[in-house]
């Protein structure tokens, strides 16, 4: 299997580390949805990352849904079964996309969009969203805290420790770490891991 897109994409990071931990075997290929666009779209012509081009030759996108197949696949998963943690899980894992998502929109607007055409109050309604997101994970996690080995980290910890290192590199500006200790704290201890070693951002 192949999977494709730049680690400096949440999504495909969060997607890379997820597979390493399911033990699922793939080859990366960097290839970016914007300097490789034609590259890219011929892959995939909807050009979302991540990728992936499974073994058959079909093409699935979205993270989400490829962290589903790959679970499938290796009989395991990175959410636990018991209903009130999953749904603590998914709660902490959709916090954490929406992070994902908001800082990509505000990267985006600063990129790609003419400075001229820059809507100031959208700007600000998707970084109150971004600070939202930040704030639910940070009194959540303060709460209970996310396992923080290879062993025992799940879905909710990959998504956030990436969110955060994501953040903190793309829009430092929009999410000051003095705010967030718990977050800024369980970043730095996943990005220690060997997993999240083997998939630097940059
Ligand atoms: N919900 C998707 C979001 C993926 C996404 O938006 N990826 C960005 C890169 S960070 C992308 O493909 N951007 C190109 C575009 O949307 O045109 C997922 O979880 O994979």
């Amino acid at each position: 299997m192949q999977l494709i897109g730049m680690l400096d994409s949440p999504y495909v990071r969060r997607t890379a580390i997820s597979l390493r931990l399911l033990g699922v075997p793939f080859e990366h290929r960097s290839i970016s949805v914007f300097s490789t666009f034609e590259q890219f779209s011929a892959i995939n012509p909807v050009v979302k990352a991540p990728t992936l081009v499974c073994d058959d030759g079909s093409v699935l996108m979205d993270s989400t849904l490829i962290v589903d197949y790959a679970q499938a696949l290796s009989g395991r998963s990175l959410v636990p079964a018991d209903p009130a943690r999953r749904l603590r899980e998914l709660r902490l894992t959709g916090l954490a996309l929406a992070a994902c998502e908001k800082t990509v929109q505000i990267v985006y607007e600063r990129k790609l969009r003419p400075a001229e055409k820059l809507h100031q109050p959208w700007m600000d309604r998707v970084q109150g969203q971004l600070a939202a997101a930040y704030s639910a994970l940070e009194r959540e996690i303060a709460a209970e805290p996310l396992p923080a080995s290879e062993e025992t980290m799940t879905q909710a910890g990959i998504s956030t420790a990436v969110a955060w290192a994501f953040t903190q590199l793309l829009t430092p500006d929009a999410i000051s770490p003095t705010g967030f200790p718990v977050l800024a704290a369980y970043s730095a201890q996943a990005e220690r891991l060997p997993v999240f070693v083997g998939a630097p951002m940059v």
